[in-house]
């Protein structure tokens, strides 16, 4: 297992649309690895492959205290089972130390493929659905700072290459 670099915005690859997993193998499981490696090193609760550089539509969740539970999502598909939408204080590690508001609905269905490539369906609420709603739209090319304003947006943009810039600096 390895901890890789997460991309961080402007990157044009966090804009790609992921490609659909054919199938689950031994080295699909390596990259999973390797995601829930980099997603705790960061201290996030979740990671789309993209934010690795990896085109596909994969993502790894750790919603425990612990952080001793991780989730596998391939070829996940979400629908909605609420019109009923909850602001929520997103943060993502392709935006570091921007957090925003964000309204997504508070229930959404959940169908995908999991580690040993079984297929399943659960229900998200809460921070499960927060989290997933965030993470699929990763797969599409959209980060949360999308739906924020473009002052906003821009800010955000020009506080995290400062932010990298100064990363870059000290190493
Ligand atoms: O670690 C993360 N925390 C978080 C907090 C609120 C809403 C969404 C998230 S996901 C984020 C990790 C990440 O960037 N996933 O793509
Ligand atoms: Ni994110």
């Amino acid at each position: 297992m390895a901890v890789r670099e997460i991309l961080t915005v402007p990157d044009p690859r966090l804009k790609l649309v992921s490609k659909p997993v054919e199938g689950v193998d031994d080295a699909l499981r390596a990259l999973m690895d390797d995601m829930v490696e980099t997603m705790y090193d960061a201290n996030g609760i979740g990671l789309a492959a993209i934010q690795v550089g990896v085109d596909k539509r994969v993502i790894v969740m750790d919603l425990s205290d612990d952080r001793n539970d991780p989730k596998f999502f391939v070829n996940p598909v979400i629908t909605p089972l609420t019109e009923d939408a909850k602001p929520y204080q997103e943060g993502c590690l392709s935006v570091p130390d921007v957090f925003d508001d964000v309204d997504r609905p508070i229930e959404v269905k959940v169908e995908y493929l999991d580690y040993d490539g079984e297929r399943r369906e659960e229900i998200a609420t809460d921070l499960f659905a927060v989290c997933i709603q965030h993470e699929m739209d990763h797969l599409e090319g959209i980060v949360f700072i999308d739906y924020l304003s473009r002052l906003k947006r821009e800010r955000a943009v020009k506080k995290v290459q400062k932010l990298v810039r100064a990363r870059a600096a000290t190493v």
